[in-house]
């Protein structure tokens, strides 16, 4: 039956009208009425069991048939068996709880969870497969059944919000087409975002709100050139992120993330740089203005990458991302995503959840010194490694990135709270703190007075406790 399905390939959902009538008429005729019906009502049957009861393999431009299957057939719990994620302390030896995260304990005047702001990406967590330029996908949660179907996505979107619920935490983050499949036009694709989204705003009840979303603008084909740099391309683009801001919106987002994968080129010899940096301005100039228009006040957001997936993107770092905003007059209107992973490609993002706690310590003492990071937040853009493949795995490693921030929080707070890091940068810059230092910090010591006192001073002194190293590294060159 499968097959005969398959072949016709409907494109509204199968009734008798569909299926070879003539043959069965045929048939029916040589026997009796009753038989016939059997006949009708048993070809039906076939078909109903086939497309609620198999796992259906619809092609991700996404058919009727499937969208027509009800998302509300997965009942109870996606993830059975594990509780919510409480703090047990660093003496636990239970995997499945906090052992330095305590959402609700004061560090420095302020709650851990709100210093931290955590954030589940949605791209990641559930649309993660496990592949790489390597290999093919290795995961297939229990809870999916091989298609893009719309049906497939509010099932999805159901163990999102589980997950966040059972982490405990208040954030997620999206793309568009992560949680609702592209449509044949892109009216079908709004649609489809609507549905997905009015089941989201459902289920984020009054606590969970998406710390961004943003518009995908480099898996398609028709991205692999840029988005708002491909001219024929510019205004189907900025339709796609109009409708992103405007979910986003809806749904409470607290910022809206540009990330410019596409946006760059390959060579200098067939790009007029220039244009295209204006095109993109122009581009985030007019997303400013719709922001404004429909009063979402959200931030929005630049996430810089060097390279990878173009050779060369306008946005390669924070520096060069901030130039530009204060080239086109944006500095105002937006601020930076970094994600720590873009410092540590290889070949393409790794996505790595971060487990090294020193790098934790000096990520929190920036975020103190900012006195926080609302409106923005940490968000997980890390993927399970391509061998994780548990469904109790993805707790796993976010409880452990959280954990790690959290550390990272405490050991600041404590370096903070015994002064031995201002300690430490104090002894660093004391020379500058004399008179002649200070002479100098005041541009006011120039070359002629700087020789000088060179020859004054003699070989200056190397900083204490290395002398005896620098004494040893200048002995073994000779
Ligand atoms: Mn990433």
């Amino acid at each position: 039956m499968a097959g005969i399905y398959l072949a016709f390939s409907f494109d509204r959902f199968p009734t008798l009208r569909d299926f070879p009538t003539g043959v069965s008429w045929l048939s029916c005729r040589m026997k009796t009425k009753g038989g016939c019906l059997f006949l009708v009502l048993f070809i039906e049957l076939i078909i109903l069991a086939y497309a609620y009861g198999i796992p259906q393999t619809c092609p991700a431009d996404l058919v009727e048939g499937c969208s027509a299957v009800s998302d509300d057939d997965w009942k109870g719990e996606f993830f059975p068996g594990i509780p919510k994620i409480k703090y047990e302390g660093p003496n636990s030896k239970n995997p499945l709880s906090f052992k330095w995260y305590n959402a609700e304990e004061e560090i420095l005047g302020k709650k851990m969870k709100d210093w931290m702001r955590f954030s589940v990406a949605f791209w990641h967590t559930f649309r993660g497969t496990g592949a790489d330029p390597f290999g093919a996908p290795t995961k297939m949660w229990p809870w999916e059944d091989g298609t893009n179907s719309l049906a497939m996505a509010k099932r999805r979107m159901r163990a999102n919000f589980e997950f966040i619920n059972k982490l405990g935490v208040d954030w997620w983050c999206f793309h568009d087409r992560d949680i609702a499949p592209d449509g044949r036009t892109l009216a079908e694709s709004n649609a489809n975002l609507d549905e997905v989204v009015a089941l989201a705003k459902e289920l984020q009840g009054t606590k969970i709100r998406p710390l961004w979303g943003t518009a995908q603008l480099f898996m398609h084909p028709r991205y692999m050139h840029g988005a708002a740099t491909r001219s024929e391309l510019y205004a189907y683009a900025a339709a796609q992120v109009k409708k992103a801001i405007e979910v986003t919106h809806y749904l409470g987002g607290e910022n809206y993330v540009f990330w410019g994968g596409r946006e760059g080129y390959q060579t200098l010899l067939n790009t007029d740089m220039q244009r295209e940096l204006d095109h993109l301005a122009t581009f985030l100039q007019a997303a400013v203005d719709w922001k404004k228009k429909i009063g979402f006040n959200g931030t929005l957001l630049i996430e810089p990458k060097p390279q990878e997936p173009t050779k060369h993107q306008y946005d390669w770092d924070v520096a060069t991302t901030m130039s530009f905003l204060q080239k086109y007059g944006l500095k105002g209107e937006f601020k930076l995503n970094i994600e720590c992973n873009h410092a540590t490609l290889s070949g393409w993002d790794t996505d790595q959840f971060l487990s090294d706690i020193s790098e934790a310590t000096l990520v929190m003492l920036s975020v103190i010194r900012n006195d926080g990071l609302a409106p923005g937040g940490f968000n997980f853009d890390a993927k399970l490694r391509r061998e994780s493949t548990d469904v109790e795995d993805l707790f796993l490693a976010h409880i452990s990135g959280m954990d790690t921030m959290a550390r990272g929080l405490r050991n600041a707070a404590k370096l903070i709270e015994d002064g031995s890091l201002a300690e430490l940068i104090r002894k660093r810059y004391q020379s500058f703190d004399t008179e002649f230092g200070a002479l100098i910090e005041a541009g006011k010591a120039d070359f002629e007075t700087l020789e000088k006192k060179a020859m004054e001073w003699g070989e200056p002194s190397v900083p204490s406790g290395k002398q005896e190293l620098a004494e040893m590294i200048f002995q073994s060159a000779l």
